[in-house]
C-alpha cells in the first residue's frame, strides 16, 4: 500500500508580513501533480496530512477556498485523512467530518482515537493534536485525570490504538498519525511552543508496535530514532516559514508499506521563491553582484556602513523586490557581553560611551564623548544653580 504524508500548511501564514498564499497553493499544486501521476506510476492508497493546515485557529476565507480546492482535488484522485495540529481549531477544522467518511476523513476529536481508517490491510489511526489540558480528562482509564504532560495523554492514546491492533490479524500493517514533539527532533523557528509543565516533548518508544508514525510538527523533514523496529518520520512543511529553514530541503515523504517492511521515499518541493540572508554595505548590496543573484528571493539583509544609510529599506527594496527583513549592524561593531565594570564606578564620559555604543553599535568617536561630556557639565551646572 502506498500513502503520502504531508504536514504543517498553515494555509494563512504570512512571511515577515507578506501573504503566502499563492506559494502555498503552487507547492499544494505540487501534491496533487503526484498525486495525479506518481513519479515512479506506482498509485497512491490515500495521503496523510498530519495535523496544521490552518496557521491559526480562525484562518482567513482565503485560506478556507485553498483548502478546499485542494481536498476537492486530492479526493478526485485518492483517500485523504486528514488530523488537527496545535494550530487548528480542532471543533472548526473538523466541520462535517462525520457526513464525508468515504474518501475525506477529518480526525479532529479524541473521541474517536483508536479507530483506524482501514486501507487494504493497512490500519490507519489518526490522533488529532493532543493538548494535555483537554486530553487528561477525557483519555483517562481510572477516576483521577491523567497527569499534566504530552507524555501522558500520548500514552493513553497509543494505549488505545495499541487495544485495537491488537484484535486485528498479524498481516494487519500500521500506521499512527500524530502532531507531537518527539525527543530527539530538531525544531525551527517557525513552530509554536507547546511546552506544558516545563517539556515539550514525548519518548519515540510511546510509539511502539506500530510500523509507521506520520508525524507533525515539527517544520524540517527528519526521522526521530527509535530502539524499535517502528519508524518515526516527520514530512516537515512545504514552505519555508523563517530564515532558519533557509537550508531545508522541503519535500512531501511517500511512504509504501509491504510484507517486507516500510519504504521511504522524499520528493523535493520546487520552492516558489529562494530564500537568502545577504550582508554588506549598502553599496556593495546596491551595486555588487548580490544583487543580481537574488533579486526574485526572499531575502534578509544585513548592512554593515558604520552609520545606518539613509531611506535604507525603500533603496534596498528598489534592488530586492522581496526583501523581508533588513538589519543595521556597522562592521566592528561591539559584540555583546563584553567586560565592564560596574556602573556606579564608571565617569560620565565611560557612560556616554557605552551609551553612544549601545545606540550606534560601534564606539564612540573622541567628538562625540567630548559633546556628551560638556552637554553633562552644561546639565550639572544647571542642577547645581537651581
Ligand atoms: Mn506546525
Amino acid at each position: 500500500m502506498r500513502f503520502l504524508h504531508t504536514s504543517d500548511w498553515h494555509l494563512g501564514r504570512t512571511l515577515h508580513g507578506v501573504d503566502l498564499l499563492d506559494a502555498q497553493r503552487a507547492v499544494l499544486r505540487q501534491i496533487v501533480e503526484q498525486v495525479a501521476q506518481p513519479h515512479d506510476a506506482v498509485p497512491f492508497d490515500a495521503v496523510i496530512v498530519a495535523g496544521d493546515i490552518y496557521d491559526r485557529a480562525v484562518p482567513p476565507v482565503e485560506a478556507v477556498s485553498l483548502f478546499a480546492e485542494v481536498l476537492t482535488e486530492l479526493t478526485a484522485h485518492t483517500r485523504v485523512i486528514v488530523t488537527a495540529g496545535n494550530h487548528d481549531s480542532a471543533i472548526r477544522l473538523g466541520f462535517g467530518s462525520e457526513l464525508f467518511t468515504d474518501r475525506l476523513h477529518i480526525r479532529t476529536s479524541m473521541s474517536s482515537i483508536g479507530e483506524p481508517v482501514l486501507i487494504g490491510d493497512v490500519a490507519v489511526y489518526p490522533l488529532p493534536y493532543l493538548d494535555p489540558d483537554a486530553a487528561r480528562g477525557t483519555l483517562r482509564t481510572g477516576d483521577d485525570p491523567l497527569p499534566r504532560s504530552h507524555q501522558a495523554v500520548m500514552t493513553a492514546a497509543m494505549d488505545l490504538v495499541r487495544a485495537d491492533l491488537a484484535t486485528r490479524g498479524p498481516s494487519t500493517r500500521s500506521i499512527v498519525v500524530a502532531h507531537a514533539f518527539v525527543v530527539g527532533g530538531s525544531a525551527s523557528e517557525s513552530e509554536r511552543s507547546i511546552v506544558v509543565g516545563g517539556v515539550d516533548h514525548v519518548a519515540a518508544s510511546t510509539f511502539d508496535g506500530v510500523d509507521y508514525v506520520a508525524l507533525g510538527h515539527l517544520h524540517g523533514a527528519q526521522q526521530p530514532s527509535s530502539a524499535s523496529r517502528t519508524l518515526l518520520r516527520y514530512s516537515g512543511s512545504p514552505l519555508r516559514y523563517s530564515f532558519s529553514e533557509r537550508g531545508h530541503r522541503k519535500s512531501m515523504t511517500v511512504l509504501d508499506l509491504d510484507e517486507s517492511g516500510v519504504r521511504v521515499t522524499e520528493i523535493p518541493f520546487r520552492q516558489p521563491r529562494a530564500m537568502a540572508d545577504l550582508t554588506g554595505t549598502i553599496d556593495e548590496l546596491l551595486t555588487g553582484p548580490l544583487g543580481g543573484r537574488h533579486a526574485d528571493d526572499w531575502v534578509r539583509i544585513t548592512v554593515t556602513d558604520r552609520s545606518r544609510p539613509e531611506r535604507l529599506f525603500d533603496r534596498l527594496k528598489s534592488r530586492f523586490p522581496h526583501v523581508l527583513q533588513v538589519f543595521h549592524v556597522p562592521a566592528g561593531a561591539l559584540q555583546p557581553g563584553e567586560a565592564r565594570s560596574p556602573i556606579a564606578e564608571r565617569s560620565p564620559r565611560e557612560l556616554g560611551a557605552d551609551f553612544v555604543s549601545h545606540v550606534t553599535r560601534v564606539p564612540g568617536s573622541a567628538e562625540e564623548l567630548d559633546l556628551f561630556e560638556a552637554a553633562y557639565r552644561e546639565a550639572g551646572l544647571e542642577v547645581g544653580r537651581a
